[in-house]
């Protein structure tokens, strides 16, 4: 069993896509051991995703998400990690395959609707950052 850090980023909150994605996870056999809905500061943005910190497009991304509410998910599941990657689809959603999160509910690569754990370091270190107070169950 993994346990992967899941965000819907405000594009997707904004668009009232919140229910779409939650289901595809339990239609797939996923189960929720936390869920927030939180506005993100951007001490907290920046530590998430401090491995882009000198990237040109950092200042942007956080922006982006500091831009409103988000949903942080905890799921688990028999290799979550890597099955909610292969859920979510390439990065850029004009390559994402149709029938991902990406491939069928985004176009714009700032705004790509998702974000997931891409290895168990990442799982935990992000897992500690949105749920360090503890999960359910
Ligand atoms: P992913 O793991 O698929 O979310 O992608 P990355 O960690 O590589 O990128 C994080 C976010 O940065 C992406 F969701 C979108 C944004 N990004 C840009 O805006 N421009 C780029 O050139 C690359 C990524």
């Amino acid at each position: 069993m993994e346990t992967t850090l899941v965000l819907l980023k405000p594009d997707a909150v904004r668009r009232g896509l919140i229910a779409e994605i939650l289901g595809r996870f339990e239609r797939r056999g996923l189960s929720f051991r936390g869920l927030r809905l939180l506005v993100l500061d951007r001490a907290t943005a920046e530590r998430h995703y401090a491995e882009h910190a000198a990237r040109p497009f950092f200042g942007e991304l956080v922006d982006f998400i500091t831009s409103g509410p988000i949903v942080a998910i905890a799921l688990e599941g028999e290799s979550a990690i890597s099955l909610v990657r292969d859920m979510m689809g390439a990065t850029d959603p004009k390559k994402s395959a149709l029938g991902t999160i990406r491939g069928d509910l985004a176009i714009a690569l700032a705004e790509n609707v998702i974000h997931g754990s891409d290895s168990p370091a990442s799982a935990e270190r992000e897992l500690a950052l949105f749920f360090g107070d503890g999960l359910i169950g």
